[in-house]
């Protein structure tokens, strides 16, 4: 009996350690932001120096990739090693959408809670909530509890889209029984008024039939309408803050046992309405400032992890769903006032396009116990191969169908292996692939610019294709001088289409 109780307290002991040593992870996920948007991958209008600090103490990325131009299927595409073009209804989800994560397949918080993690998302979900439908006063599900979050703090869609709440543990936060929640995307319900009946309450004008001249919150108006939940709506300039104090509050009871937090921030997508210590100080207008307030967000959480003496072993990844868009519905002078600022660096189009901008977004990865500082890499990888890389950081296999589309990665992100994705597949609105030096755009119809936006989407009748290590700014298409690399890249496109990864 004796021998049992010091085998057991020995094991117990062993686990503690072992758990002790599996680095934390922390995701901070930026919306819209661009390549070229921060200084450290060459912004110089205004610095970030939070996060030029994270790329100093870390690895800095120049050719990693979200899945897809927009921000669903983005998300999707990190949270379950799946390109989301294979699924059905992973496009932009309104802000009533079901939940698109299949809730009985293997995600990227469920895979670390198996090895005792405890997870966390905070900030902008954006990938549906429940079946069906919502009803926002009792508790919705499945969410990201159902996904493997043991704690969510999320705004459900968008910032730009109803219901423009809060929801904790699947509740609306502040919600007040009596002034129920109505929520729709086809017409209007209740008596709220909208940026189109009521344009003299807006602080911020919409563009004309943009579809952001809805519901009216905060003083914005919204895309899809909204009666009810008054008490609970939050204020778009304290987002940041809010979000912030939840990560931290999150992080700080987690120091004993590793955790994972996907931190999801609303900066710098639209409505941009940052908090006054940060409106006016960019010289950029709103959108500049929203880029200062997503660097405070940053110093501040690096700040909590060193007062809890965590950043040695917390693994920080720094990203964007999506490339930039400077004009996205709203007046809010970012095209006036950008000056020669290039939100995409030298690349072509931005967020929603085939091209370059599309998903090449600003990827840093800091992890002191383990990774080099101050290093740069031009290794190809996607966000879609966190999964697996992660999955190999804290011992696991993965199972035939779990994560089919993500390769482990963990040698290049922890800068021990230069090896570039054997080829990597990016959504715009048409797909494309890159495999070397080439990149080939699938034929496809569809307007070449979006006016509304000003973004050219890479949509060519057409096949494109670019030599990358010359051509970086996709202008000039080789397709018909390489009839044979066309006819290659267009096979392996349309085969991985169906490919899923084989494990052992
Ligand atoms: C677009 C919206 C845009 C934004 C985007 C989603 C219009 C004209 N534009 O349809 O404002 O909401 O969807 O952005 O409605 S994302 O980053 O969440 O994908
Ligand atoms: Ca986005």
């Amino acid at each position: 009996m004796k021998k049992i109780f010091f085998l057991s307290v020995a094991f117990v002991f062993n686990l503690a350690v072992w758990a002790q040593q599996k680095p934390n992870i922390i995701i901070i996920y930026a919306d819209d932001l661009g390549y070229g948007d921060l200084s450290c991958y060459g912004m110089s209008k205004i610095s970030t120096p939070n996060i030029d600090k994270l790329a100093k103490q870390g690895l800095q990325f120049s050719n990693a990739h979200s899945t897809s131009a927009t921000c669903t299927p983005s998300r999707y595409g990190l949270l379950t090693g799946k390109y989301p073009w294979k699924q059905k209804g992973t496009g932009i989800a309104p802000g009533d959408a079901s939940l698109i994560i299949p809730t009985n397949k293997a995600t990227l918080p469920s895979m670390l809670q198996k090895v005792g993690y405890t997870t966390a998302v905070i900030g902008k979900w954006h990938l549906g909530l429940g079946t069906n439908s919502i009803d926002w006063n009792t508790e919705i599900k499945p969410g990201p509890k159902e996904v493997g979050f043991d704690y969510s703090f999320i705004m459900p869609a968008t910032l730009d889209r109803v219901p423009c709440v809060y929801v904790e543990n699947g509740r609306v936060v502040n919600l007040d029984p009596k002034d129920p929640i109505t929520v729709s995307y086809k017409e209007k319900v209740g008596n709220d008024p909208t940026g189109h009946e009521n344009p003299e309450q807006l602080r911020m004008k919409p563009y004309p039939n943009q579809g952001h001249n809805e519901t009216i919150v905060d003083s914005i108006s919204r895309i899809g309408y909204m009666s009810g939940g008054h008490s609970a709506y939050w204020k778009d300039a304290d987002i940041a803050g809010d979000i912030t104090k939840k990560a931290i509050s999150f992080i700080s009871k987690n120091t004993s046992n590793p955790f994972f937090l996907y931190f999801a921030t609303g900066d710098i997508h639209v409505p941009r309405y940052p908090h006054s210590k940060f409106r006016g100080k960019s010289g950029m207008g709103l959108r500049g400032d929203a880029i200062l307030q997503l660097d405070w967000t940053v110093g501040e959480i690096v700040k909590a992890l060193d007062s809890l003496k965590l950043s040695k072993n917390t693994l920080i990844v720094f990203s964007s769903d999506n490339g930039p868009v400077v004009n996205d519905g709203y007046m809010d002078k970012a095209v006036e006032m950008l000056g020669n600022h290039k939100p995409a660096g030298s690349f072509r189009g931005g967020k929603y396009s085939a091209f370059e901008a599309g998903t090449r977004v600003p990827f840093i990865v800091k992890w002191p116990a383990n990774i080099q500082p101050n290093k740069k890499t031009s290794v190809l990888l996607s966000h879609v191969d966190l999964f697996s890389s992660f999955a190999q950081l804290t011992g696991q296999s993965l199972q035939n169908d779990d994560a089919p589309d993500s390769f482990n990665m963990l040698p290049q992100l922890t800068g021990k292996s230069k090896k570039d994705r054997e080829y990597l597949i990016e959504q715009g609105g048409p797909l494309s692939i890159i495999q070397g030096k080439w990149k080939y755009i699938e034929p496809s119809k569809g307007p070449r610019i979006d006016h509304d936006v000003n973004v050219e989407l890479g949509n060519d009748l057409q096949p494109q294709l670019y030599d990358l290590s010359k051509d970086t700014g996709e202008k000039i298409n080789l397709a018909s001088q390489n009839p044979d690399v066309v006819a290659n890249l267009s096979a392996l496109l349309k085969s991985s289409k169906e490919l899923e990864i084989t494990r052992p």
